[in-house]
């Protein structure tokens, strides 16, 4: 059987390729299981530094694959399914200590969508949308959808996209600043890829520390999160990456970081 997760390892940086092309990438429990080991694997190796999460096929990700809960007895305990696959692979996102790239090749729909809002940069091709499709079904937006529209778009736009569940495209998600980026289709994947291996070559605990950061600003005063960021960059400051780019400031030449 094809693996519902390609693994591609470039130099210094991953590729993770949701891999059902003919259920748009929907996820199944096998799914889930397959891209946490990956993440776990890149969470282990200090030489991977970036990754690059996409889709194969036409589609990015359609959501939970509806085919394993069409049931005709009892209702499934969705917050089982939530606590167990759906939130880890969220917090496991965001916290990890490496930036996650996401190229949006196509539709995004439900959980798929918020999967992609959970990383870092997300590029998407000109034809892909972004779909909270759950009020469609009679569910509420998951997968940390209800705390990343409001901040990224503001409270009518998240409010409009999440109780009409109509398409967003790839264009507009980027006018509103629910992504960094929409490209052409053909060069989405050269541009994802360039972005990827940049950021595996910059100051990665640095980058694992403005993660931190940002993420916790939502909860955050102005006074806690100065404290924060005394303490971040007091650890900032201590790295080999801050003193070789000091170094290569004065110097006059690229910086060489090393990650660490
Ligand atoms: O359940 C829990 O554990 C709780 C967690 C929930 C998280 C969630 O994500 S809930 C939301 C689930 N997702 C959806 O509701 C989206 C369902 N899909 C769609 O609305 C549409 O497929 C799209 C808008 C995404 C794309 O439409 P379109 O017209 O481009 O493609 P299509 O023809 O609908 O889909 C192509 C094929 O993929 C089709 O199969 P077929 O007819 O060619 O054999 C379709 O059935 C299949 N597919 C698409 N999405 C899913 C799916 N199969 C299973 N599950 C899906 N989510």
């Amino acid at each position: 059987m094809e693996p519902t997760v390609l693994v591609d390892r470039r130099d210094g940086w991953r590729v993770l390729t949701l891999n059902r092309p003919d259920r748009l990438n929907a996820f199944t429990e096998e799914m889930h299981r397959a891209l946490a080991a990956a993440l776990a694997e890149i969470e282990a190796d200090a030489g991977c530094r970036a990754v690059l999460l996409t889709g194969a096929g036409r589609g990015f990700c359609a959501g939970q694959d509806l085919n394993d809960r069409a049931t005709s007895g009892q209702a499934p305990d969705l917050g089982a399914t939530l606590d167990g696959l759906y939130n880890p692979l969220i917090r496991r996102l965001r916290a990890l200590p490496k930036p996650v790239v996401c190229a949006v090749n196509g539709v995004a729909a439900g959980a798929g969508a918020n999967i992609a809002l959970a990383c870092d940069i997300v590029l998407a091709a000109r034809s892909a949308k972004f779909i909270q499709s759950f009020a469609r079904i009679g569910l509420v937006p998951d997968s940390g959808g209800t705390h990343a529209l409001p901040r990224l778009v503001g409270a009518a736009r998240a409010r409009g996209l999440a109780l009409l569940a109509e398409p967003l495209p790839a264009d507009k998600a980027a006018d509103w600043g629910l992504i960094w980026k929409a490209v052409d289709d053909a060069d989405l994947m050269a541009e994802a890829a360039a972005l990827t291996a940049h950021l595996a070559t910059q100051p990665t605990h640095g980058l694992a520390l403005i993660k931190q950061a940002l993420d916790a600003s939502s909860g955050n005063s102005l006074d806690q999160q100065l404290d924060l960021e005394r303490d971040l960059q007091r650890g900032a400051g201590q790295t080999a990456d801050y003193a070789e780019g000091v170094r290569a400031f004065i110097e006059k030449r690229p910086a060489k970081f090393t990650g660490q």
